[in-house]
Order: structure tokens, then sequence, then C-alpha cells
């Protein structure tokens, strides 16, 4: 043995393998406090697959001092005027940062300050890498034709703030506009 090791995590072909790689799939059946037109997403199928997640967690959840990571797919489509996205979080531990880096895709990371008041986004396009601020709440849109991949590192006693996003939603929303991808007051 000459001492060198090969990662045991690899990306490549579309798919994260190797080491221990959990897999969470979102349907439109699993998401319906997040869309704003409910004629239109009554109208989608509840099987229709939306956005996949394939995690690796190298320590247990809570633990202080390590890191996660993640590779997101958002399939193409709308709810209305309204693109796919994921569910969106605060950090149950606030102050936890997070970076995301754009593998593939076209999107949006639409980010909320805490008390709501300022909703704003930044363009996703392949290589484009985003630092998220603790105390901001985040989501990330596909907004073009094909799907949105992008990887995710943060920490291990972040969290996920799922229920303050439930409760008051984002204060805008991202929507198709004259074609055009447009942040609106939600409706
Ligand atoms: C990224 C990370 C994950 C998150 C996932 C999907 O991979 O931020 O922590 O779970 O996106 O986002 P959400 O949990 O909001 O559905
Ligand atoms: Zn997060």
């Amino acid at each position: 043995m000459n001492g060198i090791e090969g990662a045991s995590l690899f990306f490549g072909g579309g798919r994260l393998s190797g080491g221990p790689v959990e897999r969470l799939t979102r349907r439109i059946g699993d998401l319906g406090d997040i869309f704003s037109d409910s004629e239109a997403y009554a109208r989608l199928p509840v099987d229709r697959v939306v956005y996949e997640v394939e995690s690796h967690f190298p320590v247990a959840g809570g633990t202080e001092g390590g890191l996660f990571v993640g590779i997101t797919y958002i399939h193409p489509g709308k709810v209305g005027q309204e693109y796919f996205m994921t569910k969106g979080h605060f950090h149950a531990v606030r102050n936890r940062a997070e970076v995301y880096i754009c593998i593939e895709g076209e999107g949006m990371l639409i980010l909320m300050n805490e008390d709501h008041s300022r909703v704003w986004a930044e363009k996703m396009e392949p290589g484009s890498i985003h630092y998220i601020n603790g105390h901001v709440a985040h989501r990330t849109a596909n907004t073009g034709s094909g799907v949105l991949s992008f990887g995710a590192v943060w920490p291990s006693d972040a969290g996920h703030d799922y229920q303050t996003i439930s409760e008051k939603g984002f204060s805008k929303i991202l929507v198709e506009k004259d074609g055009v991808a447009t942040l609106v007051n939600r409706p």
C-alpha cells in the first residue's frame, strides 16, 4: 500500500455515487403548500416529480463542526406561471451558512431575510457559486427547459426550519412574465 486513497464519494454522469448516499424525491403531491396557483396545482398529476436530492451525511445530524454535501436536481416545469422550485427553508440554527454551486441548467436562488421584509434572487448558471448567509431563507427555482442541478454544502448542525416557510411563505414568488423570470409579490 502506498497510502494513497481515492475519494469515497463521486459525482459523475448526473449522479452521486460511492459513499452512502440518501435519496429523496419530492413530487407535486408533497408540495401543496408552496405554490400560489391552487387551480393550476390541482391540474397536475400528484406523482409528477418536481425535484430530487442526493445527500451524503458523513456525521450524525446535529453534530457541531461537520459538513453535509448534496446534489439537488429540479425538473423543468411550472405550476401556472410559477416555476418548479424547492420547498425552501431557514436553518433551524439560524446563523449557519451554506454554499451552492450550480452544475447544469438555468435557475434562480431565491433568498429572504429573517423578518420576511426583503426577497431577492441570484441567477444560477453552470459554474455559478452562491454563498448563503446564515439567517437567510433559501429556495431554488428552475427557469430553464432542462434539469437544473446544483451542489450544496452545509453544516451538519444547521437543521431545516420548513415550518416558518409553510406558515408564512416567501413574500415574493418567481413567475414567468412575458417570457422573463420575475419576482412579484405573493398574491
Ligand atoms: C440543498 C440543500 C439541502 C436541501 C435541498 C432541497 O441540497 O440546501 O439541505 O434539503 O437543497 O431544498 P429543500 O430542503 O428546501 O427542499
Ligand atoms: Zn439550507
